[in-house]
């Protein structure tokens, strides 16, 4: 597809394509854009590290990654993870919608974001997490007061943000096999979990997706006490940039299933 085509955003499909962290990865994004295409979507959501937004022109990979999105008439929308460069991505306006554009087809779903889509369901957005590898250096990284606030109490379908909701047994022995972090990090990290499970606990979703971690996880787990508990189906996604492993997957969003699948192509160019 070439020329213009109608931007489709959350409020006009029944089905999204969701991808985990990108890093920037403009190949891995050729090949997914194609993928995506291939099973009829023409909205992404990335669930932050996308990595394409940087104030520095020499930097910003936004041109080309519309230009990408463009060829098979899809937009991306994306929350921000810990890698993004805020600062940047909010210099951009939000509009009457919520939308934070940042190019055409390309927008930022800022933390707090919530609208109705296909079945009259609810998503909402929570993006920031925190770097372990380099903690308290950038403050506008994880879920603050302001965002808990924005995000608001009321009840959501479907939740897309960058981190995970604690405690997740499985993701938590997971990550005490990882890397040899100083204490100081390690509590710098589970702070910035702590005010995301905030968010999480106040909205209830019945789906949550994530990917942080750079690894994938699909479960079922109950959250919360007394009355407050609820079940929620939590998945977190692996690296798109790593060209492996279930990295993204199609979302239905009436009927909330949704599917990872692997990339596994030996047709593109590395
Ligand atoms: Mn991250």
């Amino acid at each position: 597809m070439s020329g213009p085509y109608a931007i489709q955003d959350l409020s006009t499909v029944r089905r999204v394509g969701v991808l985990g962290d990108l890093h920037g990865d403009l190949l891995h994004l050729r090949e997914l854009s194609y993928e995506m295409r291939e099973r009829g979507i023409s909205v992404l959501v990335s669930t932050g590290d996308l990595g394409l937004v940087d104030a520095r022109p020499e930097h910003s990979n936004v041109r080309w990654a519309s230009e990408i999105l463009a060829s098979q008439g899809q937009t991306l929308l994306f929350v921000d993870g810990n890698l993004d460069h805020h600062a940047d991505i909010y210099e951009h306006p939000v509009d009457r919608t919520g939308y934070r554009w940042v190019a055409s087809n390309l927008a930022h779903l800022p933390r707090g974001f919530r609208t109705k889509v296909a079945g009259g369901r609810t998503l909402a957005a929570l993006g920031g997490a925190a770097s372990v590898d380099r903690p308290r250096t950038r403050f506008l990284e994880t879920v603050n007061a302001d965002d808990l606030l924005a995000l608001g109490t009321a009840p959501v379908d479907v939740l897309i943000g960058h981190d995970a909701p604690a405690p997740w047994p499985a993701l938590d022995a997971q990550l005490e096999t990882i890397g040899s972090w100083t204490a100081d990090a390690l509590a710098y990290a589970a702070e910035g979990r702590h005010m995301f499970t905030h968010g999480f606990l106040a909205v209830q979703p019945k789906l949550y997706i994530g990917s942080h971690f750079h690894l994938h996880l699909d479960e079922t787990l109950s959250f919360g006490d007394g009355d407050e508990q609820f079940t929620s189906r939590v998945v977190l996604l692996d690296a798109a940039s790593h060209h492996a492993g279930l990295s993204q997957g199609v979302l239905e969003l009436a009927s909330l299933d949704f599917e990872p699948f692997s990339l596994d192509s030996g047709t593109w160019l590395r």
